[in-house]
């Protein structure tokens, strides 16, 4: 499809995608800017890229807040959608550890059912196989499905929308357990999903959502974390208004620091409400994330930590150090385009993912290789751009380390560590 055909498969949303209201105030404006996955074939390095308007809103009514632009999930989630979950074993450790404390504490046997939104390549529903519980992924890109298949994890490979959940609950039964990690910020019919949920829960049954959470994102500047796929980004606040509305009760939350800082969330069909959720919702309000007043100075914090990053890498690229990058993250997309980082400043990107290799950041359309470049070509300074997973990525880097190699942390304050 041309490109321009393709660009008006997007719409700018007017109204709150949680409460309808239709006073939204922009917060941020992050320009028109590439998607995010969408790696470029070295083929079609000189080609124009799609593009989409990026700004941010806060509601005053419900306080959520979310990106004005809906770019068509087919675009979005095109056949080569690239991330792969299982290319983390801090992630599959996490979600590991998930699957068990649910069938621990719901005492889940071999007569229990569980479904997995968003279920990737099957990363966690696993877990639930190995103790032989019946388990059904709803994804929709094909890659990931077709690695779940070849583990046994059955998989639909579908968008969740409230029809697909009426279907699912008639065809394979209602689910004790119904996971969704880092979807809901995902889906632009955010109140269709939610009822969505509810339809696939048995009356007793629980459904756990990871989401990033808006408090660590503001506080430590993770803007890069905003791209068309995220719609939203939840407080408690926005999140327990948006449940409460379809009958379900966010009953339970912990928060946890993947991504960035995100918060795991249970919701039922009945009320009991934990502390954990009140004393984050007084929390909230005490910091003043419900109101504008609190996103007034994001704007200039953004200007600001860009500034600071593009001096640091101007700096060492005076003094004669070659720069290279770690993570074609999505975030890294976000930014490297807004702080306007390019080729010249930076060589190339590692990832561990090999079906990103070979292909282009978008936009900056800086190389992506295997983290062996990292030995081979030496470069003097490592900006991570998968930043959430540094603990992980200096484990793996002993040898570049140890032989003198130094990391840039981008967020929350440009540094060298
Ligand atoms: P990662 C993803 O965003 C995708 P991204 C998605 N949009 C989402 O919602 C958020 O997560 C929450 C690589 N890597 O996961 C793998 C290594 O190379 O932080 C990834 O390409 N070596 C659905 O894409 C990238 O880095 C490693 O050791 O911003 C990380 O991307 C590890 C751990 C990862 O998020």
């Amino acid at each position: 499809m041309p490109l321009q055909q393709l660009e008006s498969l997007s719409i700018t949303e007017t109204a709150c995608r949680s409460c309808g209201n239709e006073a939204l105030a922009p917060i941020l404006d992050l320009g028109r800017t590439p998607l995010a996955d969408r790696l470029v074939p070295e083929h079609k390095a000189c080609e124009p890229e799609l593009t989409f308007p990026l700004m941010v809103a806060f509601c005053p009514e419900c306080t959520l807040v979310q990106i004005l632009e809906t770019v068509s999930p087919e675009v979005l989630y095109a056949q080569d959608y690239p991330y792969f979950s299982s290319f983390s074993p801090a992630l599959l450790a996490h979600s590991t550890a998930n699957v068990l404390d649910r069938i621990g504490e719901r005492a889940l046997n071999t007569c229990s059912f569980v479904i997995e939104l968003a279920s990737n390549d099957g990363y966690l529903l696993r877990n639930y196989l190995d103790h032989g519980i019946s388990v059904l992924g709803i994804d929709p890109a094909e890659g990931p499905v077709a690695d779940a298949e070849k583990i046994g994890v059955r998989t639909l490979c579908a968008f969740f929308t409230e029809q697909l959940a009426h279907d699912v609950a008639r065809d394979f039964g209602k689910a004790d357990v119904v996971h969704g990690n880092n979807v809901l910020a995902h889906v632009s019919d955010t109140n269709g999903f939610v009822k969505g949920i509810r339809q696939l829960l048995k009356p007793s049954g629980v459904a756990v959502l990871e989401v990033p959470h808006l408090l660590p994102l503001m506080e430590h500047v993770e803007f890069d974390t905003i791209y068309h796929e995220h719609h939203c980004y939840f407080s408690m606040t926005a999140l327990d208004k948006l449940f409460r509305r379809h009958g379900l009760f966010i009953n339970r939350i912990e928060q946890w620091s993947l991504h960035g800082g995100s918060l795991r969330i249970f919701a039922e069909h009945t009320e009991n409400v934990e502390i954990s959720v009140t004393e984050l919702l007084t929390y909230e309000r005490a910091v003043g994330l419900d109101r504008i007043d609190y996103y007034h100075q994001f704007a200039a914090r953004v200007d600001e930590l860009r500034d600071k990053l593009v001096g640091l890498i101007r700096q060492l690229k005076a003094e004669g150090h070659s720069i290279a990058a770690y993570g074609a993250a999505a975030k890294g997309a976000t930014l490297i385009n807004y702080c306007g980082i390019d080729h010249e400043m930076i060589d190339f990107v590692v990832d561990r993912n090999e079906n990103k290799h070979g292909l282009l950041m978008p936009g900056a359309k800086i190389p992506i290789l295997a983290p062996k470049a990292l030995l081979e070509a030496r470069p003097d300074y490592v900006l991570v751009l998968a930043w959430n997973f540094i603990d992980e990525i200096i484990d793996q880097q002993h040898d570049f380390l140890a032989a003198g190699g130094k990391f840039i942390l981008p967020v929350p304050d440009p540094r060298v560590l």
